[in-house]
């Protein structure tokens, strides 16, 4: 049997359904994934090395700067199939979640609930110094002009610097959203890993954690990641056009948007 329709079969079978989802989920919405040479206004940089709280102690301008270019890009982005393709599962009766390590907002957008994101927001913004949430009004959102750096905002209450409400390498996951993931991901029937390295830790142990609790693992990348195990089936190929095949073959009805192969 394909590994396609085996993965049909463990859907049709499965109630309870986790997507576990990478930046690869969001690639083909325009966003870079980790591993893509940066291009544009940031073509210089390494996005490693500003995605880190040493980067943003050493030079907090160009970190704020580059994360508002970021929160443009994806306010400017929109869902794709492999977004859209979730909710329709829950439409046709299955209850599906969401964990995600993407910062975008792109599975609420395509009308996901719940989402639990590991690795925080791009949409929100705490303070450097004191870890409060901030809001930011329209104007301290506008998006840097070619070249141009700005400042972070200030604390209000403590005069700290903003910084982004995401989670930088040697900071810890947000308490709340590791444990609704861990309770969502030990109850599932199934867990379908989506565009992930799977190489960040602790996000990436989630596989290893709903097969030990007995369920089944689709992963769904454009490389082989190579997980083989008996309760594992590899599916290769865009996050898109491979979610759409797999409701599909499960007889979930989907429309394929223009251009999106079925
Ligand atoms: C497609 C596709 C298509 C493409 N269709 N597929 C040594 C020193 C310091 C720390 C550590 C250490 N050893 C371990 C650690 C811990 C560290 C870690 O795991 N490091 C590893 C790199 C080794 N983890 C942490 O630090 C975490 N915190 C923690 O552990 O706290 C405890 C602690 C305290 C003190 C000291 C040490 C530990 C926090 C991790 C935070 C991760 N943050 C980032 C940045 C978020 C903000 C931002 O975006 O700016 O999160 S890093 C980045 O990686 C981002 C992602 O969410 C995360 C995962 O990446 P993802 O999603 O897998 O993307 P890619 O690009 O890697 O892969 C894309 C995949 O999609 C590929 O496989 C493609 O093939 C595929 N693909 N197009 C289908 N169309
Ligand atoms: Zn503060």
């Amino acid at each position: 049997m394909s590994n396609l329709l085996r993965a049909a079969e463990a859907l049709r079978r499965s109630k309870t359904v986790v997507f576990f989802t990478g930046a690869g989920i969001s690639a083909d919405s325009g966003i870079p994934t980790f591993r893509d040479k940066l291009t544009g206004l940031w073509v210089k940089h390494d996005p490693q090395r500003l995605e880190t709280a040493d980067a943003f102690r050493a030079n907090p301008t160009l970190v704020w700067s580059w994360y508002l270019w970021r929160r443009h890009q994806v306010n400017q982005a929109k869902p794709n199939s492999a977004h859209l393709s979730i909710p329709r599962l829950a439409d046709a009766g299955w209850d599906v979640s969401v964990v995600t390590q993407n910062i975008d907002d792109l599975h609420e957008r395509a009308g996901s609930s719940p989402v639990v994101h590991l690795h925080g927001s791009l949409m929100d913004v705490k303070c450097f110094g004191c870890h409060r949430p901030a809001e930011l009004s329209p104007d301290q959102l506008a998006v840097p002009l070619e070249g141009q750096l700005i400042e972070p905002p200030r604390c209000t209450r403590c005069n700290g610097r903003l910084r982004p409400g995401v989670v930088w390498f040697r900071e810890n996951l947000p308490d709340n959203a590791w444990r609704s993931a861990v309770r969502l991901v030990r109850a599932c029937d199934l867990l379908v890993s989506v565009g992930t390295s799977g190489v960040v830790m602790p996000a990436a142990g989630i596989p290893d954690m709903a097969l030990a609790a007995g369920a089944t693992v689709i992963h769904v990348n454009l490389e082989d990641v190579g997980m083989d195990g008996a309760d594992e089936i590899m599916l290769v190929g865009p996050a898109g056009g491979v979610l759409l095949a797999l409701l599909q073959a499960a007889g979930v009805a989907v429309l394929s948007p223009p251009g999106v192969p079925t």
